[in-house]
């Protein structure tokens, strides 16, 4: 099936050319897209680079005017893939947190599913190298959001999935509401919602290797106001009335 991973970075020089050579060992057959928001170290430099000498015929860049947030330049991205062929579109971060070698068993699993999580809370998976608080906020912002919304899944807010394209056409990705850490809640309820099958895969997650971290208490704060939104707008297919 024809895949495209989208990557955005902001900064991410020191990973983004490693990373994407670890991308294209694993999985030679599959097409990349960065979204970089004009990072003021030059990350499209090295992507622009590594294109011309390179990877012409699969690799992709993406490059907005300045820094919008991760949730709307995976919207950009996907919005780019649905325009296109692809059958799956995936999206990692840029900074090894999701490693690559875990690329092909989405792309198994998603033969026989809808949407993959890469899970940091199932049996298997798990997060190295974060102190106590991040393993709260992280762990209590699944919960919260579980205990909201009221779905089975234990990982919501994590960010490598992988999407069959049918589920993204069906979420009307311009219409997300989200932007920041709520983003990948918003996504995965909504498939859930459409009654698409999700299936969760054990992940480690490591915290990234160099660069800057972008988590704030706002950005939190905002994300769980967010999930109490996602529950009182957004209704199950099934459960529209006919009007009278
Ligand atoms: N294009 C774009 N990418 C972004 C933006 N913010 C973050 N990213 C990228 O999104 C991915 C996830 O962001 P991170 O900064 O790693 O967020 P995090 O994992 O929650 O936090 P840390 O790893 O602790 O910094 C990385 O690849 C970032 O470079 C943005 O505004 N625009
Ligand atoms: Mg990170």
């Amino acid at each position: 099936m024809k895949t495209v991973i989208l990557i955005a970075t902001y900064n991410e020089r020191d990973n983004i050319v490693p990373l994407l050579e670890q991308v294209f060992t694993t999985v030679p057959e599959a097409h990349v897209l960065v979204i970089d928001d004009s990072s003021p170290d030059k990350t499209y430099e090295l992507v622009q680079n590594l294109q011309q000498t390179k990877y012409m015929d699969k690799l992709f860049l993406l490059q907005r005017a300045g820094k919008l947030g991760l949730g709307t330049a995976y919207v950009a991205g996907f919005n780019w893939a649905l325009s296109r062929d692809y059958e799956v579109i995936m999206h990692m971060d840029a900074d090894f947190s999701h490693n690559p070698k875990y690329i092909p068993q989405f792309l198994q699993e998603i033969k026989t599913n809808d949407l993959v999580i890469g899970s940091r809370y199932i049996k298997g998976g798990g997060v190295l190298n974060w102190g106590l608080v991040r393993k709260f906020i992280s762990r209590g912002g699944s919960l919260y959001s579980r205990f909201i919304l009221g779905i089975n899944i234990r990982d919501l807010t994590g960010g490598f999935k992988c999407f069959r394209r049918k589920v993204l056409d069906s979420i009307n990705v311009n219409d997300l509401k989200s932007n920041g850490y709520s983003f990948q809640v918003e996504t995965t309820y909504k498939t859930f919602l459409n009654k698409f099958r999700i299936k969760e895969i054990p992940i480690i997650f490591e915290d990234r290797r160099v660069g800057q971290s972008k988590m704030s208490s706002k950005i939190f704060l905002e994300a769980l106001l967010m999930i109490i939104k996602l529950k009182l707008t957004l209704k199950p297919k099934s459960s529209t009335r006919l009007s009278s």
